[in-house]
């Protein structure tokens, strides 16, 4: 078998960046893991950018979002009882939309369908060979043989714990980590939301976010230490920790009920660099990390695509090879900024254990800057709204 792209991952990066390629004349071949039912039962991101959203319309996988997605024109900050707007469309022009990375990822699987991509599931053993050569390829497992497809590029879109970043000899990387010493435990429920804004809430009892997918269904996280499990956190022991965090006109007024869906995510920042190595370029999470706080993962992802795919369609229809020469360093100058913004949110919102007074206090200050200050809010709302690609 032979191909122009092979994309490794069939999450978010990997299914958009397919389906623009395709749509731009260039052959591609998705490897995914997993099965379609277990990438689409993954609860994560949920807040798209501007960028994000025209990204996805002009893949041709936006129409539903423009119909169900929840466009938001602000969102509050909260320090116990003091709740600051953070209004973007004042501020910025510009809105965010609310719409589940589990609907993303279903529509961009619909849109790949539609145009009879190859995507196929359930690979294992996934080597990727020569890719510092003219003739890169890609050996897996799939349906109980081995396979080989030859390709001119391979995209490493496998996510954090993928084989395309490990394919690049250490000697060339540069890794640069930080591990907070907190995740967040997350819970959807078939509740309406306990606002009609997102909720970033600091409180005297740690972290707690309040958001949603639609109007009957809420999404919300409350940071927990890294040694809690699922099993530690019964729906009534979360509902009674949220409530303590978020301002008391909101708890006061929140709907509870059984969690459908619970689970804790790990919070760290990780960037691999380069993103290039000969002909194999790595995209979203199997680059780089950012903790949710700043809801920046996806966005991210979906600006290194909106870089790669340019590169790659002048690489392959053209021949030009200026855009992949170049792929890295400009991906890599959007990424450190949104680095930048999600730890600095992930400062501003989380109590570390064992942290003096200073450190509260140096977090209260922040929000009521925040509350006092209309140029601190617009410097958070430009940044929370995507930095243009
Ligand atoms: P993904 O989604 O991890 O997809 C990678 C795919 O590759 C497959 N794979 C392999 N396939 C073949 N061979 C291998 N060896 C493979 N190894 C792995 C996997 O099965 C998978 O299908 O990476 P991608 O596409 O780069 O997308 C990144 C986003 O998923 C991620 O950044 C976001 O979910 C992060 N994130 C958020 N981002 C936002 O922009 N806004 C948010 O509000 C937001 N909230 C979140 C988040 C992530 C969270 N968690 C759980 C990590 C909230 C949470 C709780
Ligand atoms: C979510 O709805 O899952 C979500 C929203 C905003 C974030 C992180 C997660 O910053």
């Amino acid at each position: 078998m032979r191909t122009d792209v092979v994309i490794i991952g069939g999450g978010p990066s990997g299914l958009l960046l397919s389906q623009l390629l395709n749509r731009a004349g260039v052959d591609t071949v998705v490897l995914e893991r997993a099965s379609r039912a277990h990438v689409l039962g993954r609860i994560r991101a949920g807040v798209l950018e501007a960028g994000t959203v025209g990204m996805l319309q002009q893949a041709g996988a936006g129409d539903r979002m423009l119909r169900e997605g929840m466009p938001h024109d602000g969102c509050i900050f909260s320090d116990d009882d003091l709740m600051v707007r953070i209004d973007f469309a004042e501020l910025t022009g510009k809105t965010v939309m609310v719409y589940g990375q589990t609907e993303v990822t279903a529509d961009l699987y619909a849109a790949q369908d539609a145009i009879g991509a190859t995507i196929l599931h359930e690979v294992s053993d996934v080597a990727i060979r020569d890719a510092d050569t003219d003739a890169p390829f890609v050996a897996f497992t799939h349906e109980g043989a081995r396979k080989r497809i030859d390709c001119a590029y391979v995209a490493g879109c496998d996510g954090f714990h993928g084989v395309s970043r490990k394919t690049i000899p250490e000697s060339v990387r540069r890794e640069h980590e930080r591990v907070y010493p907190f995740g967040w435990l997350g819970v959807l429920s078939r509740t309406p939301p306990a606002h009609e804004e997102l909720i970033y809430a600091n409180s005297a009892n740690g972290f707690a976010l309040a958001s949603m997918r639609n109007p009957m269904l809420s999404r919300y996280y409350v940071q927990v230490p890294l040694s809690d499990r699922v099993e530690d956190w019964s729906d009534d022991r979360f509902w009674e920790r949220l409530t303590s965090c978020l301002p008391r006109e909101v708890a006061g007024t929140l709907v509870t009920g059984p969690s459908v869906e619970k689970s804790i995510a790990p919070l760290r920042s990780f960037v691999s660099e380069p993103l290039r190595w000969g002909r194999l370029f790595l995209v979203g999470d199997a680059a780089h990390i950012v903790p949710p706080t700043g809801a920046k993962g996806l966005n991210l992802a979906v600006s290194d695509v909106f870089y790669l795919h340019q590169a790659l369609i002048r690489a392959v229809r053209h021949g030009e090879t200026d855009g992949i020469d170049s792929y890295s360093a400009r991906a890599l100058g959007r990424i450190w900024k949104a680095m930048r913004f999600s730890w600095s949110m992930t400062m501003m919102l989380h109590r570390f254990d064992g942290e003096d007074s200073f450190a509260a206090e140096m977090r209260k200050a922040t929000l009521l800057h925040l509350a006092q200050s209309e140029t601190a809010r617009r410097d958070l709302a430009e940044n929370y709204i995507g930095l243009p690609f």
